[in-house]
């Protein structure tokens, strides 16, 4: 059985419940999704910058693939539960998006928490990380739907300190395309870069300023690198303007930066935050003890990236955004 993307309208349902059993009239016999039609399967909507949107229930995640993602977490209750799921990445494949370049992954809970993820992160073929969309629970050996709050569908990240950035009760898994306003400026090498957006403080830092900061290196590539924590940048030096209504609201930010070269790449606030993934991105300004020359005053880097991609020489800005529901 496929499940269509509209379920009938409640009242067509009602009226023809006179005549037809409420079962045969949703059409399904699934549990209840909260959507007001009892008989309708519950789904998960994949939407937003992918050639095709569509709603994935049991059936469609089932038919991705045949190997589920198997994880046992400790639920801030101190339960322990198994879930199993399709990885995140193959269900957004799924509905087309290309090598997903140039966007971003959003999920939203049935609640409205929102969680942003960039695909670098989220790409297991570039980060290690299997972000799996999770609509199964092993209980007692036996398989079933995902009991209770915590589903039907749940996106669980993999390895960060603190479960915020796990979306209970999901709703929808969107692509968005990274934008920014910074525009190229004709390549070269780049003396400054501006910090702008949803900061409390918008900046320009030169070699200087950044030097004034407390210095953190990393080894990526071979090369030992010295700069700023993406982070303690953002964080505590241009401080972020955060969305007051919204939990966790920096799980839901993004910054995005941008090269000389009108290059552009985009790092979630919870993959650089401390309390969460803690990846540690360093806004770079010497490489082995030397000024990186060509590349710049500043250089993005993000050491955890298998494919060594996400590299922005000549830094000439950073825009922070928060997203919009
Ligand atoms: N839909 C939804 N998912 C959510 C949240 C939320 O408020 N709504 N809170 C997050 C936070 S802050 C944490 S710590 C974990 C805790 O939930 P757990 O009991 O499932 O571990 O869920 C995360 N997922
Ligand atoms: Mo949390």
């Amino acid at each position: 059985m496929r499940w269509t993307t509209q379920s009938p309208p409640l009242k067509t349902c009602l009226a023809s419940a006179v005549l037809l059993t409420l079962a045969a009239c949703g059409g399904g016999g699934g549990s209840d999704n909260g959507d007001g039609n009892p008989g309708t399967p519950p789904t998960v909507r994949v939407q937003g910058a992918v050639e095709r949107p569509g709603n994935y229930g049991e059936t469609e995640l089932n038919a991705l693939s045949t190997k589920l993602n198997q994880d046992t977490v400790t639920l801030a209750d101190g339960s322990t539960r198994t879930f199993l799921g399709q990885v995140a990445m193959s269900v957004l494949r799924n509905a087309g998006i290309g090598d997903g370049s140039g966007r971003y992954v959003l999920a939203t809970g049935n609640d409205g928490y929102r969680v942003a993820y960039s695909v670098g992160e989220f790409d297991p073929g570039r980060s290690n990380k299997f972000a799996t969309l999770q609509y199964k629970e092993i209980v007692n050996s036996v398989q079933g739907p995902i009991v209770g709050a915590e589903g039907p569908f749940r996106l669980m990240v993999p390895g960060d300190r603190n479960a915020g950035r796990s979306v209970s009760n999901l709703a929808r898994l969107e692509m968005r395309p990274v934008t920014s306003a910074a525009l190229a400026t004709g390549g070269g090498v780049a003396g400054a870069f501006t910090v702008s957006g949803a900061v409390s403080k918008p900046a320009t830092f030169d070699l200087a300023a950044l030097q004034a900061l407390p210095a953190s290196t990393l080894s990526f590539n071979g090369n030992t690198y010295t700069g700023v924590s993406l982070w303690t940048l953002l964080n505590s030096t241009t401080g972020l303007k955060t969305e007051t209504a919204q939990r966790n609201p920096t799980l839901a930010m993004v910054a995005v930066a941008t090269g000389s070269n009108g290059r552009k790449e985009l790092v979630s606030l919870g993959e650089i935050d401390p309390a969460y993934a803690n990846l540690g991105a360093l806004v770079a300004y010497a490489i082995n003890g030397q000024a990186l020359g060509a590349d710049g005053v500043a250089q993005l880097v993000l050491p955890y990236q298998i494919d060594h991609t996400r590299v922005i020489s000549n830094l000439t800005n950073i825009e922070v955004q928060t997203t919009a529901p």
